[in-house]
C-alpha cells in the first residue's frame, strides 16, 4: 500500500506540474479537471479522513483507559506511567515546534495568486477560553460538532467511571473493544482508497501551486526525521540515564529488534509482543510492570506521532500563510498530546488525528494531502520512536519500583535466541 500511495503521489505531482506549466489556461482542464474531478475526489477523500476521527478517538480512548484493568491497578504504577507518558509526549511536541519555528519549512512558499484559498483562519481562542471550553456543556453537541477537546475530556471521564463500576461495566468495555475493532477495519477501508485521494489532491495542488512547492515538502520530511532522532538520542536517553539510572547504549542495543519490528509494521499495537519480550527477557523488567505499562504506552503514548503533528502543523500554517501565535502553538501542544492519547497504535492513524489538530486550529484539512505521500515512510520511523518511548517509560517505572533484574539487563546475551 505504501508503494502504491507513493507512486500515485508522484503521478499526481507530475500531472499537476504539467498542467501548471503547459495547460493552466485551458478552460476545460481548469473547470472540469482541476476544479472539477480532482477537486471532488480529493474533497471526498478528506471528508472520509475527518469522518473517522470522532468514533476512532472515542472507542480507542475507552479501550486505552479501560485496558488499565481496574481503578486499583491505576495506583502508583499507572499514575507514574501516565505522567511520564504525558511528559515525554509534551517534550517531543515542544521540541518539534521549536525546531520547526526556527527552520520554518514552507515559510517562503506563497499560495499562487489564482489559488482558491477556500478558508480564512479564525482568530485563535484566548488560552483561558481553551481551558473553559475543555468541559462540554452538552456532550451530544460536542460529538455532533466534532469538538475533539470536549470529546476527549468526556470520554476519559466516562472510561474512568466505567472502570470504577467494576464488573457491571464489563459488557460495555467489551462492546467498546468490538467497536474499536470495527473502526480499525473502517480505517483500513478508507486507507485502501488513499492512493486515489492523494493523486487527486496532489494533482489539483500542484496544478495550482506549481513545482515550487516540492522544496518545502522536502524540508518538512527532513525536519520530522531530525526531531525524531533528537528526541530518541536526546530527551529519551537523558530521562533513561537520570531517572532509570541505566546505560542508554545498552538499552538501545537491546531495543533494536523491537524498533525494527515497529519500523516494518508501522504499528505499536502489533509490536506489543516484541516490546514485552524485549523489556522482560532482554532487560529484566518484572512481568507485572511490563504487562501493564507496555500495552498502556502502545495505546496512549505516541511521541513520534506528536512530533509529526507538530512539524506538519507549522509546515501547513506556513504554506497557507497563517500566523499561529502563542495560543495557537499551545493549542497544538495540547491537541497533539491529546491526539497521541487518542491515537491507536496502527498504521497511518497519526495522520487521521492530524485532521483533528488542524480542525481545532482552523487549518485547511486538505493540507494533509501534501504530506500524505511521504507519510508512510515517516509513519515507519515514528512508530519505532513510539515503541522506544514505551520501553523507556517501562524501564523508568520498573526501576522506581525495583522491578528490574540488573543482572539480566547487563547480560549482553540475555533473552537472545541463542539462550
Ligand atoms: N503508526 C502508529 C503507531 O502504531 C502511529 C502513527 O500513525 O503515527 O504508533
Amino acid at each position: 500500500m505504501a508503494t502504491k500511495i507513493i507512486i500515485w503521489m508522484i503521478a499526481g505531482f507530475l500531472l499537476g506540474s504539467l498542467i501548471n506549466t503547459f495547460a493552466f489556461d485551458v478552460a476545460f482542464i481548469q473547470d472540469y479537471l482541476v476544479y472539477g474531478l480532482f477537486h471532488i475526489v480529493g474533497t471526498i477523500f478528506i471528508n472520509l479522513l475527518k469522518m473517522l476521527v470522532v468514533p476512532l478517538v472515542t472507542f480507542s480512548l475507552i479501550c486505552g483507559v479501560c485496558g488499565i484493568g481496574d481503578v486499583k491497578k491505576l495506583g502508583r504504577v499507572g499514575i507514574k506511567a501516565f505522567c511520564l507518558f504525558l511528559l515525554t509526549t509534551t517534550l517531543a511536541i515542544s521540541l518539534a515546534l521549536l525546531v520547526s519555528v526556527t527552520i520554518n519549512p514552507g515559510k517562503d512558499f506563497h499560495l499562487a495568486p489564482n489559488a482558491q484559498t477556500e478558508f480564512v483562519a479564525p482568530e485563535p481562542p484566548l488560552i483561558t477560553q481553551v481551558f473553559i471550553d475543555l468541559v462540554p456543556s452538552n456532550p451530544v453537541t460536542a460529538f455532533a460538532e466534532g469538538n475533539m477537546l470536549q470529546i476527549i475530556f468526556f470520554t476519559i471521564l466516562f472510561a474512568i467511571c466505567l472502570l470504577m463500576i467494576g464488573k457491571r461495566g464489563r459488557s460495555l468495555i467489551d462492546g467498546a473493544e468490538k467497536l474499536n475493532e470495527v473502526m480499525m477495519q473502517v480505517v483500513s477501508v478508507v486507507m485502501s482508497i488513499a492512493p486515489y485521494g492523494v493523486f487527486a489532491i496532489m494533482t489539483k495542488t500542484f496544478a495550482l501551486q506549481g513545482i515550487d512547492l516540492i522544496l518545502p515538502m522536502i524540508g518538512y520530511f527532513g525536519i520530522v526525521i531530525l526531531v525524531l532522532f533528537c528526541h530518541v538520542t536526546g530527551t529519551l536517553m537523558l530521562l533513561l540515564k537520570f531517572f532509570g539510572r541505566i546505560s542508554p547504549i545498552q538499552f538501545l542495543k537491546k531495543m533494536r529488534t523491537a524498533q525494527i519490528f515497529a519500523f516494518s509494521t508501522s504499528s505499536s499495537n502489533a509490536t506489543i509482543p516484541v516490546t514485552l519480550r524485549t523489556v522482560e527477557k532482554r532487560m529484566g523488567v518484572d512481568n507485572s510492570t511490563a504487562s501493564f505499562v507496555v500495552p498502556f504506552g502502545a495505546t496512549i503514548n505516541m511521541d513520534g506521532t506528536a512530533i509529526m503533528q507538530g512539524v506538519a502543523t507549522v509546515f501547513i500554517a506556513n504554506i497557507y500563510g497563517i500566523e499561529l501565535g502563542l495560543t495557537g502553538y499551545l493549542t497544538v501542544i495540547g491537541m497533539s498530546v491529546l491526539a497521541s492519547i487518542g491515537t491507536a497504535g496502527v498504521p497511518g492513524v497519526g495522520l487521521i488525528m492530524l485532521a483533528m489538530v488542524f480542525d481545532q486550529l482552523g487549518l485547511p484539512v486538505e493540507g494533509i494531502a501534501l504530506i500524505m505521500g511521504v507519510d508512510r515512510v515517516l509513519d515507519m520511523m515514528r512508530t519505532a520512536v513510539n515503541v522506544t518511548g514505551d520501553a523507556v517509560i517501562t524501564m523508568i517505572v520498573a526501576r522506581s519500583e525495583n522491578n528490574v533484574s540488573m543482572e539480566i539487563f547487563n547480560d549482553q546475551d540475555a533473552g537472545t535466541l541463542t539462550h
